[in-house]
């Protein structure tokens, strides 16, 4: 399978990193994001979201990150990082969609203020950041609490959902995301999660580069 991607963004990250997890053999064709080649031509022929990733599959094509992860699982069979029992596989379906419809969104907003406008020139606007605090709290509370309970988020092993679900917070430093109120959050990001070979194999750092800092 081939996978159209730029390994800075989120959600390019968190199905590379998934990949790895699975097992699932690719190839990465590079789409720059920064020079906003998601939104050329040859790029919407695939996408019309303008959006990254695409995976394409022989004739099977499929955008949504998520939606790449579940196929992936199932096409490499791998039962452990995506269990086919109805009520594991709900709560992983249900985190899945909670990530891309809720968690990512209110994340993405520090992305934006605290690391790409920085980035372009721009500066971060307190006001945007102040008017998503009550949001994120809100958000990282419930997942704080489902950590609470396990090591990962649908129990005791891995699965795509926490690849999901850490991939809007990978860059959480610079991010500047307001871990500090969340511990079980905090505990399984920067021990569970960025202790992963896939995680670790798919770092980005501070300036959106995959070159470690000195
Ligand atoms: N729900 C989509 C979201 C994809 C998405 O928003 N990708 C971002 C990068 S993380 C993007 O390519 N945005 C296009 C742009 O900003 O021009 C998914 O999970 O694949």
């Amino acid at each position: 399978m081939k996978i159209h991607a730029d390994p800075i963004t989120v959600n390019c990250k968190k199905v590379l990193a998934g990949l790895d997890l699975i097992g699932a053999k690719y190839e990465l064709v590079h789409v720059d994001y920064f020079k906003a080649e998601q939104k050329e031509a040859a790029y919407l022929a695939i996408n019309p979201n303008s959006s990254l990733p695409t995976m394409v599959d022989g004739d099977f094509l499929l955008w949504e990150s998520n939606a790449i992860l579940q196929y992936a699982a199932d096409k490499t069979g791998n039962d452990a990082v995506y269990p086919r029992d109805l009520k594991t596989r709900a709560d992983i379906n249900r985190w899945l969609l909670w990530e891309s419809s809720s968690w990512f969104p209110s994340c993405y907003v520090y992305l934006v203020e605290n690391c790409v406008k920085p980035l372009l020139g721009d500066e971060a606007d307190p006001a945007v950041i102040a008017a998503q605090d009550a949001q994120f709290h809100k958000l990282a509370s419930i997942l704080d609490q489902r950590l609470s309970q396990h090591t990962w988020v649908a129990g005791d092993h891995v699965t795509i959902a926490d690849i999901a679900l850490a991939a809007p917070m990978h860059l959480h430093g610079w991010q500047q995301l307001p871990l500090d109120n969340h511990r079980h959050l905090k505990r399984w990001l920067t021990t569970a999660i960025e202790g992963l070979p896939c995680w670790q194999k798919t770092m980005i750092y501070q300036g959106f580069t995959t070159q470690k800092p000195n």
